[in-house]
């Protein structure tokens, strides 16, 4: 454990090929660290499989089951079946770990099951907001304005415009046990996180922000600073449902959404006026984040 409260032990090797700043193999070290090495972990065809853990190779210390895109939720609640038949499920954990295409489009029919049928697993979507590994195709996880390889600047409505399927609110419509989201810029909220989701007796749903140098177009070394401006602005909240009560981890949402739109180039397009009216749209958000807060905890 360092001075911060991060455990120290690694389960990433070095000599992975994930881009310089990538967010997303931070959300896999940190969620390994805190799982340690009695881990499985099942992922689909995306940037992690591409770059760290393709097979027969893997940067990570602990198993790997590569799956078939659709079947991320699927192939962790078969792991998990087996370990119960064999008696190891107490002391090994399963870990779905898949991007946001895996998880909000063409996975979700699986997670939807998943949590149905009460597996014990803990479901890691790493949101990069697009289909990355394939060149940066728009997915349901695109944020408003954003342009992408399917979503080009030029033509009418060229960007997208439509808000982000709200993840967090599908699951909490299964009664899922415990869903929260993280940040990698927010490490000791992070690694609490992970240590809940390992008393869960059930499914835990994990929607991790991961920023992408390459697919949002900025400078590797801003990495940090934009996933702090993503939770300042209110655009990625830090929160948590607990057996259905939310709680928001951070309420210092003292930022306007341009501070976090101006550093990134997939933005640059964009009308002051178009800016103004995601602003509104994630103000609204916010209320009514803060009014479930409210409404489940009396
Ligand atoms: C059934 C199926 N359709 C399409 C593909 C091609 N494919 C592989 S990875 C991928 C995109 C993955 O995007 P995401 O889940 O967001 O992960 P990222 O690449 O961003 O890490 C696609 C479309 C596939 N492997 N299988
Ligand atoms: S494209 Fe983005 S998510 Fe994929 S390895 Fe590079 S930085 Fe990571």
């Amino acid at each position: 454990m360092n001075r911060a409260g991060v455990p120290s032990e690694e389960f990433i090797c070095s000599g992975h090929s994930a881009c310089p700043g990538c967010g997303a193999l931070l959300v896999l070290r940190y969620a390994l660290k805190v799982l340690g090495k009695n881990t499985i972990v099942t992922s689909p065809a995306c940037c992690f499989t591409a770059v760290a853990g393709m097979f027969p190779d893997t940067c990570m210390k602990v198993p790997l089951l590569y799956n078939a895109f659709e079947t991320t939720a699927a192939s962790a609640s078969g792991i998990e079946a087996a370990l119960r038949i064999k008696g190891k499920k107490e002391d090994t954990y399963v870990l779905a770990f898949a991007g946001d295409g895996g998880t909000a489009d063409i996975g979700i029919q699986a997670i939807s099951g998943a949590i149905e049928s009460g597996h014990d697993i803990i479901y890691v979507c790493y949101d990069n907001e697009a289909y990355m590994n394939t060149g940066i195709q728009s997915s349901s996880q695109t944020p408003l304005g954003a342009t992408t390889t399917t979503n080009p600047v030029g033509k009418e409505d060229g960007w997208k415009v439509t808000p982000k399927k709200n993840m967090m609110d599908i699951v909490a419509a299964h009664n899922v046990k415990y869903a929260a989201t993280v940040n990698p810029s927010y490490p000791i909220d992070f690694i609490k996180k992970i240590e809940k989701t390992k008393k869960v007796k059930g499914f835990s749903y994990i929607h991790a922000y991961a920023f992408c140098p390459t697919g949002w177009r900025y400078p590797p070394e801003l990495g940090l600073e934009i996933g702090r401006l993503a939770t300042e602005t209110g655009i990625f909240p830090l929160y948590e449902i607990d057996n259905g009560k939310y709680n928001i981890n951070y309420k210092k949402k003292t930022k306007d959404v341009i501070e976090y739109y101006k550093l990134q180039g997939r933005f640059k397009h964009l009308s002051d006026e178009f800016v103004k009216d995601v602003q509104n749209y994630v103000n609204r958000e916010w209320q009514k984040l803060l009014l479930k807060e409210e409404c489940t905890n009396k």
